[in-house]
């Protein structure tokens, strides 16, 4: 018996123990489920690399540019549509900021565009505060048949008050609105009007017996009866009223509001891809095998110079996260840390490949984010296929960069 209530004593402990840590560590859910989607969609699809992040906190009102460029990576993955219809977006919780602006290749996007693969393509966003709080901004492309493809996600705080947030615009006609207040009133008119209208209509058919009673009626041939000349002249009333407001509403609408266009939709086509370089690097991938105990990378590279300065392997990038070779490369532009492996990269030989030397060396490429990010769950894919960027420094500071894509295989010793 003592045993029983020593233990029952013991597991109450224990129970207000993990409900006091519950109470007091409750974490709120602010992540998108950007480790979800599926680590060859990240890989293999969009490249997003020299990012930018204007500012890490501002206030209500205030704007944030993200600016960088995207690589529409070659190997697309064939389960994938391609972006031939395509949408630069952010990806945020709900509307915490605005998009004033976006751009691709110096073009005004506020419509879907078309992409072409194997295009590097600069961007541009312009967001303005909203809501207070600690927010995860990511880059962001949706493409039709594709889904929504993921860049990296920066913490951005916003302070202030969400009360004070305006969004004034001058209409075309010459009007200065405020687009987060504007007709608001309006807005809740037709909407409790038309509620209540609906509301009054299932009440009066509810507010007899019904289920059962009637369902006999049904049963015994007598339907006909249910429905009397008094409820068909209701009914004839709120078929009625319902045409009146409509057409009523309308015409007035009409008339104040004369001018109108539609909003604007189709597919923009013709954006200005960057004129990239040529590969002066020519890389070829003869094994990689993920090793699953140690987090880490290994591939073996035969990397042949064909540009006109000795270089060094300085990062590899994939699914935003961003290997780095510290003795060559580092990050200054406040790069997501929890995507950033500063001294994640090492390679057996990194003096300089000189101009025209052919050299095979080993490459790791290890740090926690290949399981934190969920990456290393492409060895259970049926195409266990990696791909991501390498890039090459010289000694003046010149970069270069030339995508691979191989296949991967795990190791699990
Ligand atoms: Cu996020």
């Amino acid at each position: 018996m003592k045993i029983i209530k020593d233990r029952i004593a013991k597991w109450s402990a224990v129970g207000l123990l993990i409900a006091l840590a519950a109470s007091v560590y409750a974490p709120t859910a602010s992540a998108h489920g950007e480790k979800s989607q599926a680590a060859f969609m990240r890989m293999r699809t969009i490249h997003w690399y020299d990012l930018k992040w204007s500012k890490e906190a501002v206030n209500v009102n205030e704007e944030v540019e993200i600016t960088g460029k995207f690589h529409v990576f070659e190997g697309w993955p064939e389960t994938v549509a391609e972006p031939d219809d395509a949408f630069l977006n952010i990806g945020i919780p709900g509307p915490v900021f605005i998009r004033k602006e976006s751009y691709i290749g110096g073009q005004l996007v506020p419509r879907s565009v078309r992409l072409e693969v194997g295009n590097t393509y600069d961007f541009r966003v312009v967001l303005k505060a909203r809501r207070p709080g600690d927010w995860h901004v990511h880059t962001m492309l949706s493409v039709q048949g594709g889904g929504p493809i993921i860049g990296p996600g920066k913490w951005i705080t916003i302070n202030g008050s969400m009360r004070d947030f305006t969004n004034p615009l001058t209409t075309l006609t010459g009007q200065v609105i405020d687009l987060e207040t504007y007709n608001l009133d309006n807005t809740y008119f037709w909407h409790s009007l038309w509620y209540a209208f609906g509301l009054a209509w299932l009440l009066y058919w509810v507010r007899r017996p019904i289920w059962l009673p009637r369902w006999l009626m049904v049963k015994a041939g007598r339907a006909d009866e249910l429905v009397s000349a008094g409820d068909r002249k209701v009914a004839l009333g709120f078929g009625a009223a319902t045409i009146l407001i409509v057409v009523f509403a309308m015409s007035s609408a009409n008339s104040q509001y004369p001018v109108t266009i539609p909003l604007q939709a189709g597919t923009v086509r013709g954006i200005q891809p960057i004129a990239m370089p040529k590969h002066t690097q020519k890389v070829k991938v003869e094994d990689a095998v993920y090793r699953v105990p140690g987090r880490s990378m290994n591939m073996t590279l035969t990397i042949t110079n064909s540009g006109s300065s000795a270089v060094r392997l300085g990062e590899f990038y994939t699914a935003s996260v961003r290997f780095m070779n510290a003795e060559v490369a580092k990050d200054d532009t406040g790069y997501p840390e929890d995507l950033l492996a500063e001294d994640g990269l090492t390679v057996s030989d990194n003096s300089p490949i000189a101009p025209g030397e052919t050299r095979t060396v080993k490459v790791t490429a290890s740090d926690a984010a290949w399981e934190v990010y969920r990456l290393s769950d492409i060895i259970y894919d049926p195409d266990s296929r990696f791909a991501g960027i390498l890039f090459f420094w010289d000694a003046a500071g010149n970069r270069t960069q030339t995508t691979i894509d191989a296949p991967l295989i795990p190791s699990f010793m």
